[in-house]
């Protein structure tokens, strides 16, 4: 399916490993993202690794991993292109569907320029961001499953032990595991007081309806009457007033 770019292969990690000391460790790997989303929003969902012991694993040099809905994909219109913020050398991403990424490829050699992420200072570690567009008829109560995932055996999360020079292959080195942590975003009537769409109705949204009501912005219209008028303003403390 693919090759890690930059990135050393499983057997070539293996045979280098005779002889090495055992390392008993692991990587769990999760997408982060807001509990809650609304028809016809988007958003951004972090894929982070998490290493454990972490006293045992300097740095990640690379990945290559999957990302899925593993339900209410229907609810979803579009996955967006990977963007790498850390892990961002030898970047490749295979084919996004309307349900996955297959084949999402990043490293950074943090060992050898001494660049984050080091998991020493900085676990979990960001591997990618995904921004997924929520379809705009999402049905309010329903819930999305995200995941990443690892279905290539060349795949997996790379990483570098401490005072070791080689490049670990989690789970493909013996002895280690790779773990995947879904999260679950229920689709939610919006919030219009959530004006600057932080998640949260509070008080800077009053702020940010001023800037809304000056500019007709979107966030303005607080009554649903399609347009943004003085009346707005009133609608906007009821709609704080009611809360989210
Ligand atoms: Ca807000
Ligand atoms: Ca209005």
């Amino acid at each position: 399916m693919f090759t890690p770019t930059r990135l050393s292969s499983a057997a070539t990690i293996a045979a280098g490993l005779a002889g090495a000391p055992a390392f008993a460790q692991g990587v769990t790997v999760s997408p982060l993202g807001p509990a809650q989303a609304a028809p016809g929003q988007e958003v951004v969902i972090t894929v982070v690794a998490e290493a454990q012991p972490a006293a045992l694993i300097e740095a990640i040099g690379g990945f290559a991993l999957d990302f899925e809905i593993t339900a209410g994909d229907e609810h979803v219109e579009s996955i967006g292109t990977p963007v790498f913020t850390t892990m961002n050398r030898g970047t490749r991403v295979g084919s996004i569907t309307d349900q996955a990424i297959v084949g999402i490829v990043g490293g950074q050699w943090a060992d050898i320029d001494g660049s984050n992420p080091s998991l020493v200072l900085d676990n979990p570690a960001t591997l990618f961001e995904v921004t997924l567009q929520i379809a705009s008829d999402a049905t309010v109560g329903t819930t999305i499953t995200i995941t990443a995932s690892n279905p290539d055996p060349a795949g997996g999360v790379f990483v570098y032990p401490d005072s070791a020079d080689t490049v670990l292959a989690v789970p493909n080195t013996p002895g280690s595991a790779l773990t995947f942590v879904p999260i679950d975003i229920q689709i939610a009537q919006p919030c219009l007081a959530d004006v600057n769409g932080d998640g949260v109705a509070s008080p800077a949204d009053f702020n940010a309806w001023i800037l809304a009501f000056n500019s007709q912005g979107p966030g303005c219209d607080q009554n649903g009457d399609g347009q943004c008028m003085p009346a707005d303003f009133n609608a906007w403390i009821l709609n704080f007033n009611s809360g989210c």
